[in-house]
């Protein structure tokens, strides 16, 4: 039932450290999608409040997210580019949606299994309804595709049961949506490539990730060209050779992964790679990877941090984006508001 026009929304926490896996599973398909749809892409803040923040390194982290996407290739005049608190409709619809789905849907979120750890009791009612707020951002918009990274299937499908859910419960009696179409498109994620899930370079097992408490775990987009280098020196390997085919990877996480990454940033397959490095040690694979790295990462990286320092540019695209985005969230929210039934 796909008869709504295409658009692409995604969003990315302002909560410091955005890393390699941000850049591969989520940034470089943002840039990508440029040419073919009509895009949205939000430094979603009010996402980030469901864990604790300084108020100062938050503005910074908001910033800093904007000059990446930016650095990386974004473009802010054909596309949308806005920070989430500047657009109050998504709060909106996000309760509406707080009353659509069902406890039973939320308790089986794994991310807020994992981010609240052992002391559930004291995870924020934000934290637990984080995914509701994530429907909200991408249906105000009825956006039709999200590009995520692996982590963010689950949340798609909660969005896409929502999105049905409320399409049923409020307009079977209602004469003006009798084609059955529905209000809400079931929005599609895109999650394809080799670097879907980039882990850790410390342990092939955990998801690369801002909050991991060791540095050397991730590679920062603001990382300097000896700080890459250093950090894929010491990623942990194996003993053995890198393998020639994709079964060899079986069993091998951190080979896995670091393939993974150079095919990303190459634009190739795993096998590609394998075909390249197979039968070698990993230190001529590793002296590799750390040149392509820094080739693709550094520009990226100077120029974010020159973007970045430039806060009445940042603000003024931000601000210019929140404008752009609220004109279409608002229209949205005039049509819900009626079909819900509110007095207007
Ligand atoms: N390791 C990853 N590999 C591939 N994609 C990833 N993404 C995150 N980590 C990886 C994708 O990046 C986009 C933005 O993520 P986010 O900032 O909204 O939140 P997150 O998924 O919670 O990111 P982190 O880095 O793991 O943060 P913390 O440590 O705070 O949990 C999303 O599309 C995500 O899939």
């Amino acid at each position: 039932m796909q008869a709504f026009q295409q658009l692409v929304f995604s969003g990315v926490q302002p909560t410091g450290n955005l890393h390699l896996g941000n850049y591969l599973g989520a940034i470089t398909k943002f840039v990508a999608l440029q040419d073919t749809h009509d895009c949205i892409y939000c430094v979603v803040d009010l996402h980030a409040i469901t864990v604790a923040q300084k108020p100062s390194e938050l503005t910074s982290n908001i910033r800093e997210v904007t000059a990446a996407f930016i650095a990386a290739g974004i473009d802010p005049k054909k596309h949308i580019v806005f920070n989430q608190s500047q657009v109050a409709e998504h709060a909106e619809l996000a309760w509406i949606f707080n009353c659509v789905a069902r406890i039973g849907w939320l308790n089986r979120m794994t991310q807020f299994k994992e981010k609240a750890g052992k002391d559930r009791e004291n995870a924020s009612v934000g934290l637990y309804a984080y995914p509701t707020l994530m429907a909200a951002d991408i249906l105000v918009y009825r956006a039709t595709h999200v590009p995520v990274g692996e982590d963010q299937k689950q949340h798609l499908e909660l969005a896409r049961d929502i999105a049905q859910k409320f399409n049923n419960d409020f307009l079977a009696d209602n004469p003006a949506y009798a084609d059955g179409k529905g209000f809400f498109p079931l929005p599609e994620p895109l999650i394809q490539g080799p670097a879907t899930r980039v882990m850790s370079l410390r342990d092939g097992s955990k998801k690369m990730s801002k909050s991991d408490p060791s540095d050397n775990s991730r590679i920062n987009l603001a990382d300097d060209a000896d700080t890459i280098a250093q950090k894929i020196r010491k990623a942990k390997t194996d003993p053995d050779a890198l393998p020639s085919a994709l079964d060899g990877l079986a069993g091998r996480p951190e080979a896995d992964n670091l393939v993974g990454i150079y095919a990303a940033l190459e634009d190739k397959t795993k096998l590609d790679i394998l075909q390249q490095f197979g039968g070698g040690n990993f230190s001529t694979f590793k002296s590799a990877l750390v040149d392509l790295t820094v080739a693709k990462l550094a520009p990226i990286g100077g120029e974010m941090r020159r973007l970045q320092a430039d806060h009445a540019y940042i603000d003024s695209v931000l601000r210019d984006g929140a404008n752009r985005a609220r004109e279409r969230a608002g229209a949205t929210m005039s049509a819900v508001r009626d079909i819900v039934g509110f007095v207007r």
